[in-house]
């Protein structure tokens, strides 16, 4: 297995939404070993420890839920994801998914800084596709994928240097998704598994497709993996649960194919809401998976029949 110089970066993040929580993400996942168990698989970790938001002259808003923060968080996050991508693999340990909002587009002007194209893997139950105007809960966090593929109504946000192409995201997991999300993704070539496809195609076909596309395109590829992703029996630790999520092995399975393709260059961790948890068990799945995507395996493949 190829080492990586992993850099873990705490966005305790915890302005995108009305309920309070994702705050303690960073160090649930400290908690759960994620450090040392990278480590373990022979890769060289640097923690950066929590970053804090810049402060903005930005006004409050009557509707968009503590605007000022997450516009703060943005550039903090713009900046730093665009830093650690030149130095290794960053993870960044949520935090709320308004994360994304700096993240991604850090991450995206880093890819065009090294000419290469940029795809995103969106593993959620929604599709955070609201723009500050469309969007009725005024949760910034249904807003990322809307700002960084370069859509309008983010006035009040740094402009997008380097927006991601939608036919370069795939958006697995999908089962919760608003009106106005709906319609604007109508419009667009966005590569989407929701969980009706998963449940009569499997989870791997759609994964594969988009992984073979990166490969051809010799991209990099940021995962964006939101904790409702998961099915809330097995990851309880989130705001709003929503039922019907992907299973324990159909995650470890998308994370072990991402491991395989080679391809992954970013991470984002987010939602996971410790103080909704029941006895670590949610950040200690979202460890696991991580472990699965750096190269946690039972065994090399073929693996050998038992018949
Ligand atoms: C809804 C909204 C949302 C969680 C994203 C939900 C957004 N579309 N919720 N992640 N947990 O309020 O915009
Ligand atoms: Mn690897
Ligand atoms: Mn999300
Ligand atoms: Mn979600």
């Amino acid at each position: 297995m190829t080492p990586h110089d992993i850099i873990l970066i705490g966005a305790p993040v915890d302005s995108g939404k009305d309920r309070k929580g994702c705050i303690m993400g960073p160090d649930a996942y400290r908690t759960a070993g994620l450090g040392d168990t990278l480590n373990d698989l022979g890769h060289r970790v640097t923690d950066l420890g929590n970053l804090v938001a810049e402060d903005t002259d930005i006004q409050d808003h009557d509707h968009l839920i503590a605007l000022p923060q997450t516009v703060g968080w943005t550039q903090t996050l713009n900046a730093a994801a665009k830093d650690a991508a030149a130095q290794g693999l960053p993870i960044f340990l949520g935090g709320d998914h308004s994360l994304a909002l700096g993240t991604v587009t850090g991450i995206a002007d880093h890819a065009a800084s090294i000419n290469k194209p940029l795809f995103v893997l969106w593993l959620d139950a929604h599709s955070d596709f609201h723009t500050p105007l469309t969007t009725d809960s005024g949760n910034l966090h249904g807003t990322p994928v809307a700002y960084f593929t370069g859509h309008d109504g983010f006035d009040a946000f740094p402009p997008v240097q380097n927006p991601v192409p939608t036919d370069q995201m795939c958006m697995i997991g999908l089962r919760s998704v608003d009106p106005a999300e709906h319609a604007a993704l109508a419009n667009t070539d966005m590569h989407i598994a929701d969980m009706r496809a998963i449940d009569e195609g499997g989870i791997r076909a759609p994964l594969a497709e988009f992984l073979d596309r990166v490969s051809a395109a010799d991209g990099l590829l940021h995962v964006s993996l939101d904790v409702d992703f998961l099915d809330p029996d097995i990851a309880p630790a989130v705001g709003t649960t929503v039922p019907g999520g992907a299973t324990l092995r159909e995650a470890h399975l998308v994370m072990e194919m991402l491991h395989d393709s080679g391809r992954v260059t970013s991470l984002d961790l987010v939602e996971l809401n410790p103080f909704m948890d029941e006895r670590g068990k949610t950040a200690s799945l979202m460890v696991d998976l991580t472990a699965s995507l750096m190269g946690r395996r039972v065994f090399d493949r073929p693996t050998r029949s038992f018949a």
